[in-house]
């Protein structure tokens, strides 16, 4: 399954994932040997290569015809493509889709090959040894489609309010595989919103692509919220003559975010977070989370009394941010990067690969009523001139992509920040009881007033956008030290309440949600080479800090009084 709902009727698309593939490592002891796996999937969950880092070639036929689009949704994490043995994509990042289409294939049976690597090699800026593993697989689903001579390449819905009525903006293109074949043509995109109905044209098939843009006032509709996730739904239909040649199914929300003052506003209301960070992370799956994983992670997060969850460090599976889009979670997204120092940052594909990741996200993902805000760079290099210049190009270009959503990074160089003027909300990553030891209250105060006093943030909206404890499941003792349970219960009952009592801050992300693995070159000295500061461990199981910290949310509303 590649999303939760239907996105063509017309168009034939089959998902490559019902039987097996072939997997074969390229080097190792198993080099050459072939081996039935399940897609998607992390070559780390076959026992014989749990800790395999190089590249493993996956084989796997279909039986399509004419022109055929192949979307991979995530790779981990640099992906060469083949078909029938020639070289027909590459892409870098394990953590956004991307596509290929082939011209003219013969009909019948073709031999798809996508070559994987998950080394930290050279011309690799963003996934480096880190604090989380960089699994090796196609960790996301895989689809086929057979397209027309042109196809709808995709829709985009921005929803918004004039003078309390709703509209919305839908852009929308069309890319022709034969260009110039028909000087001459018929061509009508025929759309419709609820029962709100629009058509484009299309005369001639003289350019590669087509950009169409629609501004529709719609009535009678249901706001998108935590409370009320209504969605709907955007159908294009494309027309040659009268003949239906492509379609294409987006959803969407009606609801709107801005930024006043200190707060941000859902539909007019200041929001408060009470959230959570997530890793896509589990000893059976690896980043390849199954739906059925993926939604009963969300179901533990709503009952944990969480509204919010924040993707760190990279953007996540679809059908994650489908399910939080009809679950009513509020999604931070975030572009891939975490603890980047400057001498990283300056590595000659850094910023060529994080806009990348930067536009494959926004275009992808643009729709999601649930993001509400985008994130970039956790903990890189804000403190230096470079740095920062590295924020500015990438603020500039989502704000050029997307300016109905606000955008943020996640600070841990405050008391000597130089970026906090540039993004819309501040965040900051606080381990007061942990790494710092300091009460909660004191290390709050203490860092909000140097971003107000001298580091550029006043009157902004602040978040903390991480705070937390490691503890071990089952690991207790008498006098509650470092790593029980007991303590990261405690810890963590500060650190929320303290968080959510503070009235300068508009919420707070716990760090994290489950125990993931980290990367074995990184380490650290973390226990089980693992981060332990899930409130739940790598298998789900609630530690002593999920109540509490369920007691603590649940005495809040998702608003702050006006
Ligand atoms: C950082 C970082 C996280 C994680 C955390 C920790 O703030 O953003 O990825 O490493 O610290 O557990 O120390």
């Amino acid at each position: 399954m590649i999303r939760t709902f239907k996105t063509h009727y017309v168009r034939k698309q089959m998902e490559l994932t019902e039987s097996l593939w072939e997997f074969e490592p390229c080097a190792g002891n198993y080099a050459g040997q072939k081996f039935p796996v399940a897609v998607p999937g992390c070559w780390e969950n076959h026992p014989l290569f749990a800790d395999y880092r190089g590249e493993g070639i996956y084989r796997k036929t279909f039986q399509a015809q004419g022109n055929v689009r192949i979307e991979c949704k995530g790779v981990s994490h640099t992906a060469t493509v083949y078909l029938d043995g020639h070289e027909i994509g590459h892409h870098y990042n394990a953590y956004t889709p991307f596509s290929v289409v082939v011209s003219d294939l013969e009909p019948g049976r073709h031999m798809l090959e996508i070559k994987a690597d998950n080394r930290f090699h050279k011309d690799s800026a963003l996934h480096v040894p880190n604090d989380y593993m960089s699994y090796g697989g196609i960790s996301r689903g895989v689809v086929v489609e057979e397209l027309s001579d042109l196809y709808l390449e995709y829709v985009h819905v921005k929803a918004y309010r004039e003078n309390r009525q709703w509209h919305v903006q839908v852009k929308a293109a069309v890319n022709v595989l034969k260009v110039g074949q028909n000087d001459e043509e018929d061509i009508t995109i025929q759309g419709k919103i609820k029962d709100t109905a629009f058509e484009w044209k299309l005369t001639d098939t003289a350019k590669k692509h087509y950009e169409f843009c629609t501004d529709l006032k719609i009535d009678g509709i249901e706001e998108w919220s935590p409370e009320t996730p209504v969605l709907y739904q955007v159908e294009l239909q494309m027309l040659r003559e009268d003949e239906v040649i492509d379609d294409l199914i987006e959803r969407f929300g009606f609801r709107e975010i801005c930024v006043q003052g200190k707060y941000v506003l859902l539909n007019g209301k200041r929001l408060r977070i009470k959230g959570i960070c997530r890793h896509e992370d589990h000893p059976d799956y690896g980043c390849a989370l199954p739906y059925q994983t993926i939604y009963n992670d969300l179901v533990l997060i709503r009952q944990m009394g969480a509204n919010s969850i924040r993707t760190a460090h990279y953007p996540n599976d679809e059908i994650f941010l489908d399910l939080c889009d009809e679950l009513g979670i509020l999604v931070w997204e975030e572009n891939h990067a975490r603890g980047l120092e400057e001498d990283r940052m300056k590595h000659p594909l850094f910023e060529e690969q994080a806009e990348q990741v930067i536009r494959e996200m926004i275009f992808y993902h643009y729709n999601h009523p649930c993001i509400f805000i985008w994130g970039i760079l956790n903990e890189c290099a804000s403190e230096t001139l470079f740095g920062r210049s590295c924020y500015e190009k990438q603020f500039r270009l989502i704000r050029e992509m997307d300016d109905s959503r606000p955008c943020t990074f996640a600070s841990c160089k405050f008391f000597g920040d130089i970026c906090f003027d540039l993004p819309d909300v501040i965040s900051c990553n606080l381990y007061p009881r942990w790494y710092v030891d300091k009460p909660v209250r004191d290390y709050l105060n203490e860092v909000y007033d140097w971003i107000v006093e001298d580091g550029n943030g006043k009157g902004k909206p602040f978040i903390v956008s991480e705070i937390g404890a490691g503890g071990l499941y089952g690991c207790r003792n008498a006098y509650h030290g470092k790593w029980t349970e007991e303590y990261q219960a405690d810890a963590l009952s500060e650190q929320v309440s303290e968080c959510l009592k503070f009235s300068e801050s508009m919420g707070v992300y716990i760090w994290q949600f489950c125990d993931v693995r980290v990367s074995s070159e990184w380490f650290a000295g973390r226990p089980r080479e693992m981060n332990n500061k899930g409130v739940v461990d790598e298998y789900r199981r609630p530690k002593t800090a999920y109540g509490r910290v369920k007691e603590i949310f649940e005495q809040y509303t998702n608003y702050y009084e006006e």
